[in-house]
């Protein structure tokens, strides 16, 4: 079995040289898979696996724009299409300098198990720009988004690709990317997620990333008759995910001790109550500031280049970016008696610090089943947009919970081993099995 998933691997990776995030994230699901499609040969006989490890189609292209001062920029964007099985090519727009191919193949590969998972009709995608938002002007913001748009329109549609928001891409950038959309094919249409209220968006969508991963660790907590009252919680990052994470635990009863950005990270024994939230909230939506200024106005300490890893915690919810946990990262958090990991953020914890959770045996809730609060919103803000009508904060955060708890059983249901839950293994295999399939049902897509 390791021969084969070696030689499945030096395969992918021959022919995607240079893709490091995508080859391990590709990595970390053909393990889980490998004895199941041994199991099942069909899936062998149709090649599932070697399928859905190339996009159904890959979209690069020139985004030139003008900044304040009249100069030219460019930059590249992306869409990666990577499987309609289930439905629409669904996933987030990502505007970040660090994006590349590799990472949005990594991003689009996990999306299509993740919306498997949620239960809704949602093939997976994902895309992007290496445009950086930070300390541009809202003119600026604006005008990249525009042309961003301008060639991102004729590939996208309510029934064909739905983008929503990633990091640096929140309800300011989906309206300048809405209105181009408008302007430019002349039709009103829910062709993006993460809309404002106002003209299309759902109630929650905001609130679902944090919220659904919230739900699932009290979901696994429930399995060892625990919950989240009580206890001590680091969060790491200070954006969309991260804001929401803090409200739904605290509102459970947790205490969140942590914030950081890529600048550094913020510690607060006394715990970030609602007051410093909404401070954090303005902080960082409204005046765009830095997580410092955290420090600076409750007087606690902060840690230049730091992020929360080494804080004692019950609880952890990586809610920034790919790879922030190491392995020494992982080992100091089990250490200091953290026993319960739910990702907020994509991938964020690396193969080797994954290891030492399931060597640990704690609470491990990968990203695709414990981030999937936010994609299946949006998969709800998208049922909201064909019936023409929007449902209320409650319904939809009853949905939320219920996807989230359904993901959780799908994961029991796959992931079980002796008395451990293989939530890793719960996750790839049951979101894949959907996707492999509806593939062989469609013939030689
Ligand atoms: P935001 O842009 O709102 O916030 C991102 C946060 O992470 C910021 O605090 C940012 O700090 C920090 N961060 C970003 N990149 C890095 C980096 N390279 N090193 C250290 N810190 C970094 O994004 P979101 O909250 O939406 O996304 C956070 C994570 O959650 C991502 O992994 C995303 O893929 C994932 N996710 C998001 C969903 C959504 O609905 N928004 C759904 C599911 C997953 P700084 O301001 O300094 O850059
Ligand atoms: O990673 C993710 O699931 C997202 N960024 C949300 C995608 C979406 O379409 O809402």
């Amino acid at each position: 079995m390791t021969n084969s998933i070696d030689e499945f691997m030096s395969l992918c990776r021959e022919k995607t040289p240079g893709e490091k995030e995508f080859h391990q994230a590709v990595c970390e699901v053909v393990e889980s898979l490998m004895p199941h499609i041994d199991k099942n040969p069909r899936y062998k006989k149709h090649k599932i696996l070697e399928r859905v490890i190339i996009p159904e189609r890959t979209l690069m292209f020139r985004v030139p724009w003008l900044d304040d001062a009249g100069d030219i920029q460019i930059n590249t964007g992306y869409r990666i299409e990577m499987n309609s099985a289930l439905g629409p090519y669904k996933g987030g727009l990502r505007f970040h300098p660090s994006v590349n191919l590799s990472i949005l193949k990594f991003l689009a590969f996990e999306q299509v198990f993740k919306n498997s998972l949620t239960t809704l009709p949602m093939g997976g995608g994902k895309g992007g720009s290496d445009f950086d938002p930070k300390g541009k002007s809202d003119n600026e913001v604006m005008k990249f988004c525009q042309s961003f748009m301008t060639e991102l329109c004729r590939h996208i549609g309510p029934n064909t690709d739905v983008p929503a928001g990633d990091i640096g891409v929140g309800g300011r950038e989906i309206g300048y990317l809405f209105g181009q959309y408008k302007r430019i094919r002349n039709e009103f249409a829910g062709i993006l997620t993460g809309k404002a209220l106002n003209w299309g968006g759902s109630l929650i969508r905001p609130e679902a990333t944090g919220y659904g991963a919230t739900y699932f660790a009290q979901e696994m907590l429930k399995t060892k008759k625990d919950s989240i009252k009580g206890k001590t919680v680091t969060v790491s990052g200070s954006g969309n995910v991260a804001q929401y994470t803090v409200e739904k635990v605290t509102q459970l009863g947790g205490k969140v001790v942590t914030l950081s950005d890529s600048s550094g990270m913020i510690y607060d024994p006394e715990g970030i109550d609602k007051k410093k939230l909404s401070y954090v909230m303005d902080l960082k939506n409204v005046k765009r500031g830095r997580i410092k200024e955290y420090a600076e106005e409750y007087n606690v300490v902060y840690e230049a280049g730091k992020r929360p890893w080494d804080i004692k915690c019950n609880l952890a919810f990586p809610s920034a970016t790919q790879n922030e946990i190491s392995k020494q990262d992982a080992q100091s958090l089990v250490d200091n008696g953290c026993f319960c990991v739910a990702e907020g953020a994509n991938m964020p914890t690396v193969p080797e610090g994954v290891e030492v959770f399931s060597d640990e045996k704690i609470l491990y809730g990968p990203s695709k089943a414990a981030n999937a609060g936010g994609v299946a919103v949006s998969g709800l803000e998208m049922s909201q947009n064909s019936l023409r009508l929007s449902w209320t904060r409650e319904e939809v955060d009853q949905r939320l919970q219920h996807i989230m708890k359904s993901i959780h059983e799908t994961c029991l249901k796959y992931g079980k081993e002796n008395n451990y839950v293989n939530y890793v293994k719960g996750a790839n295999i049951g979101g894949f099995v959907k996707v492999a399939d509806a593939m062989i049902d469609q013939g030689l897509i």
